[in-house]
């Protein structure tokens, strides 16, 4: 008798799996639906791209962020190290062979030029919700992008640089932890205070991260920065004959850890993407990456790599779903899902 129940039960749960994974596959969004966390460095267009007004907090800032980006505008990332994190209705499958991400900013080529215009690259990481609380609090990735086999020996890992506010509209130094110091000069074009109005509470912003080396040349007396090959934000046109420029996307093969060393992911849940340059310019003002929203390039793909689930009935990769696909944990009880397998408890 309890073998004929758990067989019911076993075909009523294929059954409704069969069920959501259709609908889910209709449900599912290419696009980005929410923005988590703002985090500009300082520069010429932040606090105005998106618009900072008194009051404004690090909460109504991201909702001005993805409300922006809905309305197919962008947002700017100011200086080195400024993010912003992201992530979609659904977490961004690792499908084998492919490009997973498309993310656009608005580089575009110089005139004349083929492999040069403006390029402002901005470096991709991802995470999963390991910890399963909904938030981007667990371990990041860092996709690896060209500048990591081109220009070896020229790239600076763990890079850190802080950003000084002295007083509005005063000027803003940084310092790094290469022995590096600066000021984030201001223009005649942009009157507003460059440093993020919403985060001055504590005097000082600290970013860390991967410094790419600078782009910038002068070409017929104009300043124009070379595009890299590819895994950069704004770094390429994003269309190319009205096509997804492909060093506009990118493969969650490419994550590496801390040491640099490659990570298998078969799903993250959230995708950030930080300024990567320290390049400022008298004429152009600070190389400042900006994001113009990203896509899932196969929102209904679901995760195809085997994690063996022991005895215990627990999955090594520590990710678990509810049969509504929500993210739950092994200590649910009933029916729950791992890596695409059913763990009934
Ligand atoms: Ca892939
Ligand atoms: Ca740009
Ligand atoms: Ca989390």
């Amino acid at each position: 008798m309890k073998t004929f129940t758990y067989y019911l039960l076993t075909l009523a749960v294929l059954a409704f799996v069969a069920i959501t994974g259709a609908s889910a596959q209709s449900l599912n969004s290419p696009y980005i639906n929410k923005v988590y966390e703002y985090v500009p460095a300082p520069g010429q267009f932040i606090n105005t791209m998106p618009e900072w007004e008194e009051g404004d907090d690090a909460g109504a800032m991201a909702q001005k962020c993805l409300e922006l980006i809905a309305d197919e505008g962008m947002i700017c990332l100011g200086g080195f190290g400024g993010y912003v994190t992201f992530g979609f209705d659904h977490p961004v499958v690792n499908v084998a062979g492919e490009y997973d991400l498309y993310i656009m900013g608005n580089a575009f080529v110089g005139t004349g030029l083929t492999d040069a215009g403006s390029s402002e690259p901005g470096i991709v990481m991802v995470s999963r919700d390991d910890n399963g609380n909904g938030l981007p609090d667990d371990e990041w990735y860092e996709l690896s992008g060209s500048a990591d086999v081109d220009s070896i020996g020229k790239v600076v890992y763990n890079y850190a640089i802080t950003y000084n506010f002295a007083g509005d509209r005063k000027p803003i130094a940084w310092t790094d932890n290469q022995g590096g110091k600066g000021v984030m000069t201001r223009n005649a074009y942009h009157d507003q205070e460059y440093f993020p109005s919403w985060l001055t509470a504590n005097g000082s912003l600290t970013f860390t991260g991967t410094l790419l080396p600078k782009n910038m040349y002068k070409e017929n007396g104009n300043f124009v920065m070379k595009f890299l090959r590819y895994g950069y934000v704004d770094n390429q046109p994003n269309l190319i004959d009205g096509k997804k420029n492909e060093a506009c996307c990118f493969n969650l093969d490419w994550a590496v850890d801390n040491n640099r060393q490659p990570v298998k992911l078969s799903q993250v849940d959230f995708v950030r993407v930080y300024c990567a340059m320290n390049q400022i310019n008298v004429l152009l003002g600070e190389t400042s990456t900006e994001f113009a929203g990203a896509e899932d390039l196969h929102p209904s793909a679901v995760p195809t790599a085997v994690v063996d689930i022991n005895a215990t009935g627990t999955c090594e990769n520590g990710i678990y779903y509810d049969l509504t696909g929500r993210r739950t944990d092994v200590n649910a009880k009933g029916v729950i899902i791992s890596n695409g397998k059913l763990i009934v408890k």
